[in-house]
C-alpha cells in the first residue's frame, strides 16, 4: 500500500489578486520556497514531494502520521502569508491514493472557500506492515550531447514535456503517476506496475516519437529508500552495468 499527501495553498487565486494583482516574481518566489520548504519538512520523515503545479502538490507519505502532518501546516502558517490544507489517502496504486486524497479534502471544502482553513482530511494512513512503495526514475538517454549540447535550450525543452505527456498519459492506465524532476529525469509511484509492463511502454515511446527511455525501478518501505533504489538501478544501466532499460532494486526493512 502507498500513502499519498496532496498539500493545497488555501484560498490562493484570490489571494494573488488582493487587494490589487501581486506581482508574479513574488508569487514565483513564494511558490518555489514554500516547495524547498515543504520537501524538507516531509523528507525528514522520509517522505517525497512533487511540485506538481505548486498550488498543488502531491506526495509520498509512507510512515508519515497525523501529527506530522499537523506540525508541517502549523509551521507553514507561522511563517507564512498562506496556509495550506492537505488530504491523505492509501490504495495500492498511487492513482487511487491520490485520488483518495484528494477527494477527502474535496469534501471538506473548495480550493478558493474562505471558509476553509488549514484543513487536515485523512482518508487513511497505512501501516507499517502493510507500507510499500515503488518508484521508477526515468531518464532520457543522451540528452546532453544530442539536446543540451545541440538545439536551442527552448526546443530540448519542447521535447523533454512531449516524452513527460507521453509517458503520463501511458502510465495513467497503469495506475501509474509521473512527475518532471528535473532536467531529462521524471519520476513515476509506480506501485503495481511490473517490470516488463514498464519495458513494453517505453519500447513503445522509442517508436512512435524516437526518444529513447531507460528507468531504474526502486522499491521500499518508504519514499526515501525508494526514490534511492531507484537511482541505484539507474545507475547500473548508465554505468553498463545492466543490460537492460529496466533495472529494479529493492530495501524493504
Ligand atoms: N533531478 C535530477 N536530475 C538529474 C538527475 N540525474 C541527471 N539529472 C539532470 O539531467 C541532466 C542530464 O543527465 P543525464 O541523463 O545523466 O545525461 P544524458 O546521458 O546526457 O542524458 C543533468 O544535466 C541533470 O540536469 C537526477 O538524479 N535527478
Ligand atoms: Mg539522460
Amino acid at each position: 500500500m502507498i500513502q499519498m499527501t496532496l498539500i493545497q495553498i488555501d484560498n490562493y487565486g484570490p489571494w494573488t489578486v488582493t487587494p490589487n494583482p501581486r506581482n508574479e516574481s513574488d508569487l514565483q518566489i513564494l511558490q518555489s520556497e514554500l516547495y524547498a520548504d515543504i520537501q524538507r519538512q516531509f523528507s525528514m520523515k522520509k517522505g517525497l514531494v512533487f511540485f506538481t503545479r505548486f498550488d498543488n502538490m502531491l506526495a509520498i507519505t509512507n510512515g508519515i502520521n497525523e501529527e506530522d502532518h499537523r506540525r508541517i501546516q502549523r509551521s507553514i502558517r507561522n511563517r507564512y502569508p498562506i496556509t495550506i490544507s492537505m488530504g491523505v489517502g492509501t490504495a495500492k496504486t498511487p492513482y487511487d491514493a491520490q485520488k483518495i486524497a484528494t477527494e477527502s479534502l474535496q469534501i471538506k471544502g473548495g480550493a478558493q472557500s474562505e471558509d476553509r482553513k488549514e484543513i487536515l482530511a485523512i482518508g487513511s494512513l497505512v501501516d507499517e506492515k502493510d507500507s510499500f512503495v515503488q518508484i521508477a526514475h526515468i531518464d532520457i538517454n543522451g540528452v546532453t550531447d544530442s539536446l543540451t549540447d545541440t538545439i536551442p535550450a527552448y526546443d530540448t525543452n519542447f521535447l523533454v514535456n512531449r516524452a513527460q505527456h507521453y509517458l503520463m498519459t501511458k502510465l495513467i492506465d497503469k495506475g501509474a503517476l509521473l512527475f518532471f524532476i528535473g532536467g531529462d529525469n521524471f519520476m513515476s509511484p509506480c506501485n503495481e506496475l511490473d517490470a516488463k509492463e514498464l519495458l513494453k511502454l517505453l519500447e513503445e515511446i522509442d517508436d512512435e516519437i524516437g526518444i529513447a527511455l531507460k528507468a531504474g525501478v526502486g522499491r521500499g518501505k518508504n519514499a526515501e529508500d525508494a526514490a534511492y533504489m531507484a537511482d541505484l538501478g539507474l545507475e547500473e544501466i548508465r554505468n553498463g552495468v545492466a543490460d537492460e532499460l529496466v533495472y529494479i532494486m529493492e530495501k524493504m526493512g
